[in-house]
């Protein structure tokens, strides 16, 4: 049995997405797409070769009778509205990042799914999907560095429009670090602090950039992120974990190793379309089997309220140059 998908939100990775369900997963076909540009969706749909109605906007693509599941890649302030929409219909919706700008948007949607009885929401959170990752996971719990000290990790993108603000490197970037580390170390955050290096001469002037992210950890792990997003030369995820006895490293991406011109060299990927290419698709493969299984078990709309939550203290932290203490609250059995 296909499940029929509809998206909204047609661009860059809603575009992804939409081929991705459409001519690569299997189970899946996209049967309906709406974006608040609908020359843009019409265009991808006749672009990348599919069958599906171009609605007028979300609500009216979530109540299609032959929309099955929902797909939300649209810009983040909007996603509240529509993954609500989605548990209202009963409809299971992928959500990708954020679940809500906001911790209490994030709860709101917490709270309506409880109330539905059944999850019904996966959250874009890919990493924990990617093989790197799941590499270095398996290391970590395979005790082969002892018991995890500190993490190094950095978060480059080689620039960012000039909608970018100085608060969307924790919300929109930082995000993916503070869901894949408590992933990595089965862990939760008590604290965060954020400092400002020297600012590059590439970032526009209301953008502070780089900053780095000093995370603590209820078993006592710190860590520290940079966040650089002007850096120029690629797309570069890094993430180091010491442990008591050894270090792991994330495996960089394959690349062929170039001699030539009297250079050693590898390439370096320039965005997260390729760098994440089969984690995205693992993610969403997920997410179909998981509605065929009748459970799902990917990213929750807890997770995502929890990440909410230590973002919001993240940007406190960059606005007040202290140390913010981030308080979770204790996750409940309807998520496992
Ligand atoms: P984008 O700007 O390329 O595409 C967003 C699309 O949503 C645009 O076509 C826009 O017209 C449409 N849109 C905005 N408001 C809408 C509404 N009310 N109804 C329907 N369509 C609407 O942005 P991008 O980069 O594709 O990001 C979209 C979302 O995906 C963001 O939340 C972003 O954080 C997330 N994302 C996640 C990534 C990941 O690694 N998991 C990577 C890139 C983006
Ligand atoms: C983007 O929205 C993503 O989620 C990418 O994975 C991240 O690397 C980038 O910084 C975000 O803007």
């Amino acid at each position: 049995m296909t499940l029929n998908i509809g998206v909204i939100g047609t661009g860059a990775i809603g575009r992804e997405h939409i081929r991705r369900l459409s001519h690569k997963l299997l189970g899946s076909r996209v049967v309906a797409v709406t974006d608040i540009n609908l020359e843009q969706a019409a265009r991808v749909v006749q672009e990348e070769g599919i069958t599906a109605e171009v609605y007028p906007d979300g609500h009216a693509l979530v109540g299609a009778a032959d929309v099955q599941a929902v797909v939300v890649t649209s810009w983040g302030p909007t996603h509240e509205e529509y993954v609500l929409a989605a548990i209202a219909a009963g409809k299971p919706v992928f959500c990708e990042k954020p679940l809500a700008v906001t911790a209490e948007g994030c709860k709101r949607i917490v709270e309506a799914e409880q109330a539905h009885g059944k999850r019904l929401v996966q959250v874009g959170f890919m990493r924990p999907y990617d093989a790197g990752y799941r590499q270095l996971k398996a290391v970590i719990d395979g005790q082969r560095i002892g018991e995890p000290l500190m993490i190094h990790a950095a978060h480059r993108n080689p620039s960012v429009g000039e909608g970018y603000t100085t608060d969307m490197a924790i919300t929109d970037t930082l995000i993916h670090e503070i869901n894949v580390l408590a992933w990595l170390l089965d862990d939760q955050y008590v604290s965060a602090q954020v400092v400002f290096p020297r600012k590059t001469s590439q970032a526009l002037a209301h953008l502070k950039d780089p900053q780095v992210v000093l995370l603590e950890t209820a078993k006592g792990v710190r860590i520290d992120v940079e966040i650089f997003v002007n850096c120029q030369y690629g797309y570069d995820i890094q993430c180091e974990v010491v442990g008591e006895h050894g270090i792991a490293r994330l495996p960089e991406p394959s690349s062929v190793q170039l001699r030539s011109d009297a250079k050693l060299s590898n390439e370096i990927l320039v965005d997260w379309k390729q760098r994440f290419l089969l984690a995205y698709d693992v993610e969403l493969q997920a997410f179909i089997d998981d509605l065929k299984a009748g459970q799902l078990t990917g990213p929750s709309s807890w997770d995502g309220y929890i990440a909410a939550v230590t973002g919001d203290a993240c940007v406190n932290a960059q606005r007040s140059g202290t140390i913010v203490p981030i308080t979770l609250p204790t996750r409940p059995a309807f998520y496992g």
